[in-house]
């Protein structure tokens, strides 16, 4: 809580500011642009101005930008004066009082630069800048009597009380940043709210015990594991143990500040008392967890260690409200649950019907100092806090500020003074707090939840403290920073500092503080014994493969034609008064025409009746990704504008009044936060299918770590599931190394356990089951799926819609032009199909099936036994992938298919390559070419004229979206081809002389 001055500022002297400025101005008539500020009582607003025009120049009328340039011109030719008395004659009675102003402005922009911010003392606190001198002041200025414009509520003042009462508010123990705000009315905001009470902490003798009692709790458990276990990883809080404070007031705030909810993300430091301090995980469980016995009870798969697991709890704050406290689940990899938690702060939101203001669930980051600078995903998501898709109504980040990052020193971490530079360039507020004085942190957090909760901002709090041992209890820190550990071995903890503050000040007795150290210590001890107990229970075992048998079950996932054909009627109509593009006109009319038989479906229109079935039978449903509105391809066209206003229409949303809610966003730029905060939504709503999409399935590496760390593992590890689909487009069309690939093999390679599904659908029909039964399966299991980029306008890849109307998603799909009797079985996914099957035929080659893998994994291996059983058991079995040997499916199947089938598997395909594809188009046919004969076991492949050539996929949809005729195609490759053939034969290698 912070003490109010008074709640109306006093009104100002009578002579304005600017009459002080210019003594003359009553007898000239004032420009318009000066003339409300030109009054008395305005000095205030007149500071204000000066204030924005220091900020930004031109956000000002050039009038007032006008005066100001040369009130500043005047304020640097004037001389200082040499000697004698300060008092200024003529013009200098103007010159003093802007000055005022200036120091003013620095003070409040710099003087967090003086604040006293390293408890250990080591980083110098000064400023040259923010000196006497600077402002052309001295000494004996000092008992001169000012107009203090907006200081703590304005008013004369002396220079004196002007800078005892900046330095008490900005340069004490809390340094603020906040005049890069550019929004004035939350600076003014701060400002006035940080004034009033010259940041200075105000609590009752109660509330200071109680801040005490929780830095001597989280004290209490560091030393505690300490002696008891020795050695052992547990990330010390010690020198941080604010922290826990100020996490405590913080809680007790919310429920009178409307906040029903806090979801928390943190990483490994002080995690542990985290866990039985801020959130009530006992004791006894925590210490049964440090039992080398110890297996994790609840978890099927593999679990983790202690500091990464998550925990929930509802807690009871002292004036006995409710509060529910979560804490997600974390891998090692520093800020990757960043964006889970706002996902999940977001879905939390939303299951709380909070999703307009977005006050009920409060998300909470705690950030290491060397993590938060130095971690990408800090910045992508907290550029993800103000956009309409994934906006959290603004979360409260902590830095735990121990000055060092493992052995590394912010000297060699950041090209920044501050480890909070990336929340600076959001306009966000900054308060870095020196860690042993808890009180003030304590008043802090209140205040930036009030910021949070009437701003609906992001707020950074930076409690600078140290870390008392090594980066873990088994690291010598004597080793690298001899001198530092040198001083935090001398330096009293940061209970004995409050302890002192308190006795000294009368709050608390010594027998007090004896009282509360000995009860955590029983409690501690009784909570030993019964873990001790506990674990003599346990008998480590090597557990089973876990296996998920629901994942082969099938799901009727098919839609009577005549609710499809009123569906496709939904999907297409768009309310009258609005004037669209006509090529969207046309889509909009060929979708409705697919939808009732009367044409072939194609992938985007599957995909809209897929989506209108599950929303209007109460399927929720978001997708998420980059363009992913209108379709990277321009196939997708979710949201139709207006061609004279813009105005957004989404049919998708507008299907049936009781239809549950279609949300379709445009993502920023970003993989990993992206994909990280659509996860994390997915973790608390495992109702709703929500979809990620990579612009290319290539960028999905840039997500990494969350595909590895969470989407993968995340079940085994914590005992979690999620139904997030990634829709990652993949096929090879000769468009360069970077488009081709979504990196089908790293799925395959991460699939085990049935962890989840990879996909690879090749028709319309198959790719809407599918997504129908991600979401009506009762099984929740993440989806991968490679899905079409060329393919989205072929119409070899297109479907009668009665393919929708009954069945199911078909993880093997026979060869429909030869379901039997076959003496080579070639066995495929996706794309390839098509140049296969269109090879074949220009080749009158009969004797081969074509059979598809539209799932990948689990490989459904009955499945796939009873379709090629059909085929000569001698048959030749063959993998023919597009992707190089070293990629595709075809490490993670040979095995699988050669034990399944018992004989060799022949494999046709691209030879291993570093890259995943040629970067010439001309070469790309010659390998397709190459690839597909092979697969039909021709020695030699066809002159290419008289191959398939492979289309290219369109990404806009400028041309008629018709594919460009195999005549034309072939011309153009043949020529490029040649030109590529030649050049290949000039630069063949000479033979060495032997
Ligand atoms: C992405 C990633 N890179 C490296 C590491 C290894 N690592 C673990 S903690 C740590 C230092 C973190 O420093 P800081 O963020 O300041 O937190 P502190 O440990 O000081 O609390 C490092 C480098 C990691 N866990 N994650
Ligand atoms: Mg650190």
């Amino acid at each position: 809580m912070v003490r109010d001055l008074q709640s109306t500022p006093e009104p100002d002297p009578a002579l304005s500011t600017l009459d002080r400025l210019n003594p003359n101005r009553s007898s000239t008539a004032p420009s318009p642009a000066l003339g409300r500020l030109g009054h008395p009582g305005n000095a205030g607003q007149l500071e204000e101005l000066y204030e924005q025009w220091k900020a930004n120049p031109t956000s000002i009328d050039p009038v007032w930008r006008g005066f100001f340039e040369g009130f500043e011109l005047g304020c640097q030719l004037r001389p200082p004066p040499r000697s004698g008395p300060t008092a200024p004659a003529a013009v200098g009675d103007v010159l003093p009082q802007a000055r005022l102003y200036n120091l003013l402005f620095a003070y409040r922009a710099l003087g967090h630069t003086l604040a006293h911010l390293d408890p250990l003392g080591l980083v110098p606190h000064e400023n040259p800048d923010l000196a006497l001198s600077t402002f052309r002041f001295t000494d004996a200025d000092l008992d001169q009597v000012f107009d203090s414009g907006t200081l703590g509520g304005g008013g004369p003042r002396t220079l004196r009380d002007i800078l005892a009462f900046l330095r008490e508010t900005y340069c004490g123990t809390l340094g603020v940043e906040f005049m890069h705000i550019m929004n004035f009315a939350i600076r003014r905001w701060l400002r006035d709210r940080m004034e009033r009470s010259r940041n200075q902490p105000v609590f009752t003798p109660a509330q200071q015990r109680r801040v005490l009692e929780k830095i001597i709790a989280a004290e209490s458990l560091e030393r505690f594991l300490h002696t008891r276990y020795v050695g052992q990883k547990r990330f010390s809080l010690e020198g941080g143990e604010t922290l826990i404070a100020v996490l405590d007031s913080l809680l007790e705030a919310c429920p009178a500040n409307g906040v029903e909810e806090i979801v928390i993300g943190m990483a490994h430091r002080g995690r542990l008392n985290v866990l039985v301090n801020t959130l009530g995980k006992s004791r006894r469980k925590l210490f049964t967890e440090f039992h080398e016995n110890y297996v994790p009870e609840t978890v099927l798969g593999d679990g983790d260690v202690k500091y990464h697991l998550g925990y929930e709890n509802t807690i009871t704050t002292s004036e006995n409200k409710k509060l529910r406290v979560s804490l997600a689940p974390n891998p090692s990899h520093l800020e990757a649950v960043d964006p889970v938690v706002e996902g999940k702060a977001r879905a939390r939101q939303r299951l709380r019907e909070d999703t307009v203001k977005r006050e009920k669930v409060l998300p909470v980051l705690i950030h290491g100092d060397g993590a938060f600078i130095g971690q990408g995903v800090v910045a992508e998501t907290l550029n993800l806090s103000k956009l309409e898709g994934y906006k959290t109504g603004g979360t409260i980040h902590i830095i735990v500020n121990n000055q060092i990052a493992f052995t590394t020193v912010p000297v060699d971490s950041r090209s920044t003074r501050y480890c909070t530079a990336p929340a600076k360039s959001l306009g966000l507020p900054i308060f870095h707090i020196n860690g042993d004085d808890p009180l003030s942190a304590c008043a802090v957090i209140q205040l930036a939840l009030e910021f949070r909760q009437r701003f609906h901002e992001d707020i950074v709090l930076d409690i600078v403290c140290y870390r008392k041992h090594g980066h873990n209890e088994g690291d010598e820190p004597n080793f690298t920073q001899p001198t530092l550990y040198s001083e935090i071995d001398q330096h009293p903890s940061v209970s004995r500092l409050l302890s002192r503050r308190l006795l000294d000040a009368g709050v608390i007795t010594e027998e007090q503080i004896q009282k509360i150290r000995s009860q955590l210590d029983v409690v501690s001890e009784d909570a030993l014994r019964e873990s001790r107990e506990a674990v003599t229970k346990f008998q480590p075992k090597l557990r089973p493969d876990f296996r998920c048998p629901a994942l082969l079950e099938s799901v009727s996932t098919g839609v009577p034609a005549s609710a499809l054909a009123k569906l496709g009627r939904s999907i297409s109509t768009i309310p009258a008064d609005f004037q669209i593009n006509t090529k969207i006109r046309k889509m909009l009319d060929q979708r409705r025409a697919m939808a009732e038989g009367k044409a072939p479906l194609d992938w985007a229109c599957a995909e809209h009746l897929a989506f209108a079935s599950l929303l209007t039978s109460g399927h929720p449903i978001r997708l998420s990704g980059q363009d992913s509105r209108r379709g990277t391809f321009s196939q997708r066209h979710s949201a139709i504008y207006d061609l004279r206003t813009r105005a957004r229409y989404i049919p998708l949303k507008n299907l049936s009044k009781d239809q549950a809610s279609f949300c379709v966003y445009n993502s920023p730029l970003s993989e990993a936060a992206v994909l990280g905060f659509d996860y994390g939504y997915s973790l608390d709503c495992p109702d709703m299918l929500i979809l990620w999409e990579a612009q290319f399935g290539d960028f999905a590496n840039g997500a990494q770590t969350q595909i590895d760390q969470y989407i993968a593992a995340a079940e085994s590890k914590w005992g979690v599931t999620s139904r997030i689909t990634l829709l990652l487009p993949h096929g090879y069309h000769g468009q360069g190394p970077e488009h081709s690939s979504a990196r089908l093999e790293r799925f395959l390679q991460l699939s085990a356990e049935d962890n989840w599904v990879v996909t690879y659908p090749s028709t319309p029909a198959n790719y809407f089951h599918l997504l129908r039964r991600q979401s009506l399966r009762k099984t929740v299991k993440p989806l991968v799926v490679m899905t079409p980029k060329g393919m989205l306008r072929d119409p070899r890849a297109s479907s009668p819609v009665k393919d929708c109307t009954r069945g199911c998603f078909e993880e093997i799909l026979p060869d429909p032009a030869m379901a039997s009797g076959a003496r080579r079985v070639i066995l495929c996914s996706g794309k390839v199909y098509f140049d296969l099957a269109e090879f074949r035929e220009k080749h009158g080659l009969k004797d081969a099936a074509v059979i598809r893998l539209e799932q990948i994994y689990p490989l459904h291996e009955t499945k796939l036994q009873a379709i090629v059983g059909k085929h000569a058991a001698d048959a030749e079995i063959v993998w023919c992938q597009e992707e190089p040997r070293n990629m595709g499916a075809w490490n993670h199947l040979e095995s699988k298919l050669r034990a399944l089938f018992r004989k060799e598997i022949r494999y046709a395909g691209r030879r291993a390559s570093a890259s995943p594809a040629t970067g010439a188009l001309a070469i790309h046919a010659l390998e397709q070419n190459q690839l597909l004969a092979s697969a039909f076991g021709m020695s030699k492949p066809p002159l290419l004229a008289e191959a398939v050539v492979p289309s290219r996929p369109s990404q806009t949809s400028k041309s008629s979206g018709k594919p460009r005729s195999a005549a034309a195609k072939n011309k153009s490759a043949q020529a490029k081809l040649s030109s590529v053939s030649s050049r290949k034969r000039n630069r063949k290698p000479k033979r060495k002389a032997s």
